[in-house]
């Protein structure tokens, strides 16, 4: 009997490597480019080996990190509205960590008893591999296609079709860690990767008090802090560096003028710190910080015609009642190119 479920949910998962995901091809340049720059900084997608995609469950469940309990309540409350307006669709997820607020919606379009597509993307495999199999078997029809890589490389390399319309999902305001370039470059390619009619899903930390959003980003189990802490332990181990966590402290503070929360990490004393495999080394004065996270506080009328700019029309706005957090559900517009 446990052969053949075995067999059942083997045959109902499909993996796939992106190209240039595998660690040995990081050269490390990226961390490079951060460190040498003024300010210095890291690529929060460092945040994200294994022990940091636990560290970031742990976060979600602090009294003090409202933003995935909110969101997952508004999704609980609208997902059959969701369904309703989109019809049975391939259900494509950028950075899906746990998958932990898509079983609503893959709850909701169960209910359709139509086959059921879904296409978890995220850079740590650990996490994408166990959360498919744990899918696979709460839900006995679905389809799981797991893509291990960054949401560049994924959306550059989306597996064909297989039903007659499709959805990106993007949750948790991970759109809030890019700044307003790298924000527009990646609208452009979720405006390239769907064809007119297709979906977006998205989620976004909405403008709020100061005090409700420092006390996210430190909570008192000091949480977060060893979750920015542990980007350091991921760069010693796969660089071969010296980074010392104790010579580093976290800080997490509201950017006013940018409408974002930075996270920073203070150096403590005056240090070198050397990554031999990539052959670099940094000084760090006291006092000096690396910032490891911008994670960018969304104005909704703002954000709308970001969309709009982008062929991305917000079909229906959903808050929760104190406009903490919102989900917009999106369809791509026909444009001058795509529809002569
Ligand atoms: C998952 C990226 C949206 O920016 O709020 C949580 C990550 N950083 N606590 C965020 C995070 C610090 C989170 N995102």
């Amino acid at each position: 009997m446990i052969a053949t479920q075995k067999n059942s949910q083997l045959d109902r998962f499909r993996w796939i490597p992106l190209s240039k995901s595998i660690p040995q091809a990081d050269t490390g340049e990226e961390v490079i480019q951060g460190l040498a720059g003024n300010p210095k900084t890291l690529p929060c997608r460092y945040f994200y080996d294994d022990l940091g995609s636990q560290l970031f469950e742990q976060i979600c469940d602090t009294p003090e990190y409202y933003p995935t309990r909110t969101e997952q309540g508004i999704l609980e409350r609208y997902a059959p509205e969701i369904v309703k307006l989109t019809g049975n669709c391939e259900l494509i997820e950028l950075g899906s960590g746990s998958s932990r607020k898509t079983r609503v919606l893959l709850e909701a379009y169960g209910q359709l008893e139509q086959p059921l597509y879904y296409f978890p993307i995220d850079v740590s495999e650990g996490i994408l591999r166990s959360t498919a199999l744990d899918l696979l078997n709460q839900y006995p029809t679905l389809r799981v296609c797991g893509l291990a890589g960054t949401y560049e490389q994924a959306l550059a390399e989306l597996p064909s079709s297989e039903l007659e319309n499709r959805m990106l999902i993007f949750l948790g305001s991970t759109l809030g860690n890019l700044d307003q370039s790298e924000r527009d470059r990646f609208l452009t390619q979720i405006q390239h990767a769907l064809k007119p009619g297709e979906f977006f899903l998205l989620g976004v930390d909405l403008q709020k008090s100061v005090d409700l959003l420092e006390a996210a980003y430190n909570d008192s189990q000091e949480v977060t802090a060893a979750f920015n802490l542990n980007i350091l332990q991921h760069l010693n181990q796969q660089f071969q560096g010296n980074f010392d966590l104790t010579q580093f402290q976290h800080l997490a503070f509201y950017n006013p003028v940018e409408d974002r929360i930075e996270m920073h990490l203070q150096s403590l004393i005056n240090q070198i710190v050397k990554l031999d495999a990539l052959n670099y080394q940094v000084a760090l004065q006291v006092g000096e910080t690396i910032r490891t996270e911008l994670s960018h506080k969304f104005h909704l009328p703002i954000l709308e015609l970001e969309l709009e700019h982008h062929a991305l029309h917000p079909l229906q706005i959903w808050t929760d009642a104190r406009s903490h957090f919102g989900v917009l559900l999106c369809q791509r517009q026909c444009t001058s190119l795509d529809c002569p």
